[in-house]
């Protein structure tokens, strides 16, 4: 009967504009109750350990800090595995933007500004039809700090209390605009709180420019999305919640004390991350998630009241994590889980059940082509994501295959990882590779990647990778030692091996093969073990030299006993290997050559085991 009504209305109300000639305002006044809202909530450097609906495994306080984002769990969907594709602030954001990979953004490190020519989710809805708003950080537009409402807004119309950069405690409303409230004697702005208030204080600031614009535009379908500065350091917030915890409150890490060989080259622990400090700092940085907290309920109160919630998609996620003190780290840029998994959760009611778990692996590429169709809005443009609509909605897609793909900023190391629900594979220029099975291992310890137990699960994961690196231009994939450890794990034949021409120069990154005067003019095949990045190869020149030279080696006992195994197992092929006092490369000659070349060197127990991975490779 309502229905019928609501027709006979909307029949009047186009019959009237047709003759004043106003059809668009009649679709968006249809539009406006069967369209959804969308509103995100982004926070900056969260560990989703802090919040009540992932554990409260970083609080040991009384029942949980986040009672407001548990009911949106609880009323919505939980992503229990969702990435940021880079765990830094620039080229995650990106990512969610615009549903591409940072290096096509090209945002791979912060303070790059996103390209011009990106698209994001945010034009996408405004061409189609939506009221766009955006406050707080967006750190998309180069270095400009604050950098108010930045003259590019890529679809965030509304974009008066967007600052690019900082990470300010007080912000106050003048007459010609918003502005930073804390200044030192020198005039220069600061992160300092300078008593700010429940009206001043960042979070509560950019909460209330939000219901501004909820209240401005509530006729009409919207999209805001309001970005969090805080729980980034600093770890300071305004009263109460500055003395709400203390150390009593603070979990210490399990992972904060671990033993040398649980320690990956790009996870080495920082000095003056431990208990004591933590106890020090933690306190504040739970203050800073229970003002969050506080409001998202005024802002899920707001929407109720309004009657406005269930018609408005609310997300809550973060840029990436902080490590808090796992594994010795603060903040971010590794792989580890506090780093790189961030919360994601959504509420819904009419499209996503309530209850939903979501446990497959997904980033911030996923987003854009998952929030348009869901919205049931045409994504204009291709994005590197996957819809996972169907997901959030509790249904199974069979032919998804459970993987994310993770990558480093520029700086060094870089790694490339692959991560689905229950398994995480790193490859770096810095390390042998680790695999960790994160379901019996939540810490992140024990490398599994030799483990002939997980074989299968590292093939998988290699073979994704490399795919993902080929498919989305990733020139990480030419380091020379992910690139090893990938093509030899991910088994393809033609790079089962690397080969070179002889006499050709350039036989890879760090290796010249030189033209060898005693053997067939033919393919040699080189089995390289690449050295670090940028590190000198000590020796190279006499090592290349000695390339197809015959060159004494002296094993110890334990050592030669491995070597006769191998070269057995090899079928009687030998090894040749280039040695200045330590292994530097292993390459594997299989011609005549083999039969001439002598094993020189003297090998430490490690460096044999070094070499008989290298060469666990099948042969063709
Ligand atoms: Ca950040």
């Amino acid at each position: 009967m309502r229905h019928g009504l609501g027709l006979f209305l909307l029949t009047c109300l186009i019959f009237t504009s047709c003759l004043t000639g106003n059809f668009s305002q009649v679709i968006a006044e249809e539009n406006k109750n069967s369209r959804p809202n969308l509103l995100i909530i982004q926070t900056d450097e969260h560990h989703y350990g802090t919040l009540g609906c992932y554990g409260s495994t970083m609080f040991a306080g009384e029942g949980s800090l986040t009672p407001n984002l548990d009911r949106i769990a609880a009323e919505g969907a939980i992503a229990t595995s969702f990435y940021a594709t880079t765990p830094v602030c620039s080229p995650s954001r990106s990512s969610l933007m615009s549903g591409r990979y940072p290096q096509s953004t090209p945002v791979e490190q912060n303070d790059i500004a996103m390209s011009g020519q990106i698209t994001t989710f945010a034009d996408v809805l405004k061409n189609a039809g939506y009221s766009t708003g955006y406050s707080g950080k967006w750190h998309l537009d180069g270095n400009g700090k604050p950098d108010w409402a930045p003259t590019r807004n890529f679809g965030w119309s509304d974009n008066r209390y967007m600052f690019n950069r900082g990470h300010w405690k007080k912000l106050v409303l003048n007459e010609d605009g918003p502005a930073v409230g804390s200044k030192n004697n020198r005039g220069q702005l600061n992160y300092n709180l300078d008593g700010a208030d429940e009206k001043t204080f960042t979070t509560d600031w950019l909460i209330d420019r939000t219901l501004e614009f909820i209240e401005e535009n509530a006729d009409q379908s919207f999209c805001y999305m309001v970005s969090l500065p805080d729980p980034h350091g600093p770890n300071s917030v305004r009263a109460p919640y500055d003395t709400m915890y203390s150390e009593k409150d603070v979990v210490i890490p399990e992972s904060l004390k671990k033993n040398r060989s649980q320690i990956p080259m790009w996870g080495q622990p920082e000095r003056n991350v431990n208990e004591y400090t933590l106890k020090k700092t933690m306190p504040e940085y739970f203050g800073m998630v229970k003002c969050i907290d506080d409001n998202i309920g005024r802002l899920l109160k707001r929407l109720e009241e309004k009657e406005l919630l269930d018609n408005t998609i609310v997300i809550f996620t973060s840029d990436h994590g902080d490590l808090c003190g796992e594994h010795g780290k603060l903040n971010k840029g590794n792989p580890y889980e506090g780093s790189a998994r961030v919360p994601f959760l959504i509420r819904y009611p009419s499209a996503i059940p309530a209850g939903t778990k979501v446990d497959i692996a997904l980033s911030c590429v996923d987003f854009f082509p998952t929030i348009l169709k869901l919205m049931n809005v045409e994504a204009t443009v291709e994005t590197a994501g996957r819809d996972a609509s169907a997901w959030l909605q509790g249904k199974k897609p069979e032919d998804w295959e459970d993987v994310a793909f993770l990558r480093s900023t520029r700086s060094n190391p870089l790694w490339l990882c692959a991560v689905s629900d229950q398994y995480k594979l790193v490859y770096s220029s810095y390390d042998r590779p680790w695999l960790f099975d994160l379901s019996e291992d939540p810490n992140e310890l024990n490398n599994r990647f030799n483990d002939p137990a997980y074989a299968k699960i590292k093939v998988e994961l290699s073979k994704a990778l490399k795919n993902y690196g080929e498919t989305h231009d990733d020139s990480y994939l030419n380091n020379s030692r992910i690139r090893y450890y990938l093509l030899q794990n991910s088994k393809s034949p033609e790079i089962a091996r690397l080969e070179f021409r002889l006499g050709e120069k350039e036989a890879g990154p760090n290796l010249v093969a030189k033209s060898l005067p005693n053997l067939p003019n033919d393919r040699i095949y080189l089995h390289q073990e690449p050295v670090l990045e940028n590190e000198h190869i000590a020796g190279a020149t006499k090592s290349n030299q000695d390339v197809g030279d015959a060159i004494e080696v002296t094993f110890t006992k334990e050592g030669a006993e491995i070597m006769q195994k191998v070269t057995a197992e090899n079928n009687g092929k030998r090894l040749a290997i280039l040695v200045d006092d330590k292994l530097i490369m292993a390459p594997y000659i299989r011609s005549e050559i083999s039969s001439k070349a002598l094993i020189t060197g003297t090998f430490t127990n490690a460096e044999i085991e070094r070499l008989l991975f290298s060469l666990n490779a099948p042969a063709e």
